[in-house]
């Protein structure tokens, strides 16, 4: 039996994933007004994982035989000051993503649900590297300021970075 408030709380983070990948792309959008594809590219890879989130939450529902119920996704910052505040707010994001995901542990644990908590263990692993790699890129862009130049090797720099496997080619 698939434990109901687990089951609600799960949907709940399936919007939660789908609303973060939202958000990723309208700061790819955001990026690439300002002619930085470097920087646009790592945003799209990052949507692509969100929604590879989203997807492992909502085969894992389907799994244990409970059923999956969509939500409204809100509207997503469209305008920020620079790169620097983009990073920022994605930062602040996962930091409250990894609440979330921990919030779910405790109540799979509280409802004595073992499967979720096995399940749960890769998103909690995921919110460590998601938080660093934000973070790094905050640091990285706080240190070189105003240097247009500096910005656009970085752009080169964090445009490497491919979509996870399994999803679509960008
Ligand atoms: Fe950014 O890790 Fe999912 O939400």
């Amino acid at each position: 039996m698939f434990d109901k408030k687990v089951q609600g709380a799960m949907n709940d983070q399936i919007q939660r994933e789908l609303e973060s990948a939202y958000i990723y792309l309208s700061m790819a959008a955001y990026f690439e007004g300002l002619n930085l594809p470097g920087f646009a590219q790592w945003m799209k890879v990052q949507y692509r994982e969100e929604e590879a989130h989203a997807f492992k939450f909502y085969d894992y529902v389907n799994d244990r035989g409970g059923r999956v119920m969509l939500q409204a996704i809100g509207q997503p910052p469209t305008e920020f000051e620079s790169p620097l505040e983009v990073f920022e707010k994605a930062l602040a994001h996962e930091k409250k993503i990894t609440g979330h995901i921990n919030d779910l542990y405790a109540l799979a644990v509280q409802q004595n649900d073992y499967p979720s908590q096995v399940f749960l263990q890769w998103f909690v692993e995921e919110q460590v590297e998601e938080e660093k790699t934000a973070g790094d890129i905050v640091t990285l862009l706080s240190r070189i300021g105003d240097n247009e130049h500096a910005l656009i090797m970085v752009d080169r720099e964090v445009g490497q970075r491919q979509p996870p496997a399994g999803a679509g080619a960008e």
